[in-house]
């Protein structure tokens, strides 16, 4: 499959259901991600207005089990049974919203209606540290889901078509999931561009194009700056983008960024590097306030610690920048080389501006050659 592919390819039609009685326990891990060119801005069913390009994380994961059993004669085939769990307890709310998304895949994956599902869930990190979960949780139910017809209907065997799916019902759930479904590739895009082969809006995919030795293992140690809930939704942000002036601006500029950023991959250039992902994050949240209503996620710790590492890294030299999710958390980016400084530098100067001095250290998945 490639670029060509359309809805219609992830139907699935329940008369390939065999009558014989099923049931089985799938699970499956997924990462979280972090944008360097941003989706901010959709339309349609979850359709990204510019390509987005992310690092995948390591550390910050979400595992989902899923044991399913078919549903006797008699039973409505055309309802969702699910129960749910997150972190070992009962989640009334999470369920509804799982149950929520379910529904809505129903009229094209009907053989959902065909069983019974317990589902549950846990996340590597606290809950309660203000990281988007959605990524990784919609990744790993998506996993899960395909592994599921995959079972029921005997599809999806060839890896590169499971995967697609995977990556189009996780955007399903949230857009940014969509990119969170490959947990061993380092860097994922999302979104048709012409700079990149066989890409599409419908699905994420590995990113093929040349990575310099510098920007393998990565590191990313998220600063915890604050663990309260989003004032306003990220849904609510990108729906804000529809009447936001500066739009389009914004689109063109995510193709110009992306184009610089694949060089600079390639090339080992930190420099361009630094320069187009600070960008990215700057003008997400300027976006922010340049909403009608507008609205600002960062906190003045936000800010204290982006100079800091600006001052830092002009001052020694060493290629460390930062990058913003829709939230007050800071990502701060740096090779591994630079880990021990950088570490450091995070520990003595950045950890006081975090709540309760909490950060989380992460880094890309190590690729063994
Ligand atoms: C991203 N973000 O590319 C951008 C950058 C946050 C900042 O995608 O409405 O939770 O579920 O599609 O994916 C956050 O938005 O939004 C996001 P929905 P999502 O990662």
């Amino acid at each position: 499959m490639n670029f060509s592919v359309t809805d219609n390819d992830f139907f699935k039609e329940t008369s390939l259901l065999s009558k014989e009685e099923k049931k089985g326990t799938i699970t499956h891990k997924s990462p979280s991600n972090i944008a360097l060119i941003k989706y901010w801005g959709k339309h349609g069913v979850q359709l990204p207005n510019n390509p987005s390009l992310s690092f995948t994380l390591t550390n910050a994961f979400t595992e989902t089990r899923l044991e399913f059993a078919t549903k006797k004669e008699g039973e409505s085939k055309s309802e969702i049974s699910l129960e749910f769990w997150f972190e070992n307890e009962k989640n009334g709310k999470f369920e509804q919203k799982i149950r929520k998304f379910l529904e809505s895949l129903l009229p094209t994956q009907p053989f959902l209606g065909f069983v019974h599902l317990k589902i549950y869930s846990q996340n590597s990190f606290p809950h309660s540290a203000g990281i988007a979960s959605s990524a990784s949780s919609m990744a790993a139910l998506a996993l899960c889901l395909c592994d599921l017809e995959k079972n029921l209907l005997n599809t999806l065997q060839n890896e590169e078509e499971f995967y697609q799916k995977a990556s189009y019902l996780a955007r399903l759930g949230s857009g940014s999931a969509a990119r969170s479904v490959y947990s061993n590739i380092p860097i994922t895009t999302w979104g048709q561009t012409e700079t990149i082969k066989n890409t599409s809006d419908l699905f994420a995919s590995p990113y093929s194009l040349p990575i310099h030795a510098i920007f393998q293992n990565y590191q990313d140690t998220i600063l915890i700056v604050s663990a309260e809930e989003k004032s306003v939704s990220s849904r609510a942000g990108h729906a804000l983008m529809e009447d936001n002036p500066f739009a389009q601006t914004r689109y063109n500029l995510a193709h110009s960024n992306l184009k610089k950023l694949i060089l600079a991959l390639e090339k080992g250039d930190t420099e361009t590097f630094i320069e187009v992902v600070e960008n990215e994050a700057f003008v997400l949240h300027a976006l922010m306030m340049c909403s009608s209503p507008p609205f600002i996620l960062m906190e003045t710790g936000t800010l204290t610690i982006i100079k800091k590492i600006q001052k830092y890294r002009q001052e020694k030299n060493i290629p460390i920048c930062f990058t913003l999710d829709a939230g007050a958390n800071v990502h701060v980016l740096y090779p591994k080389k630079f880990e021990k400084e950088c570490l450091t530098f995070i520990e003595n100067e950045l950890k006081p501006f975090c709540f309760e001095g909490k950060y989380l250290i992460d880094q890309l998945p190590v690729i063994s050659k």
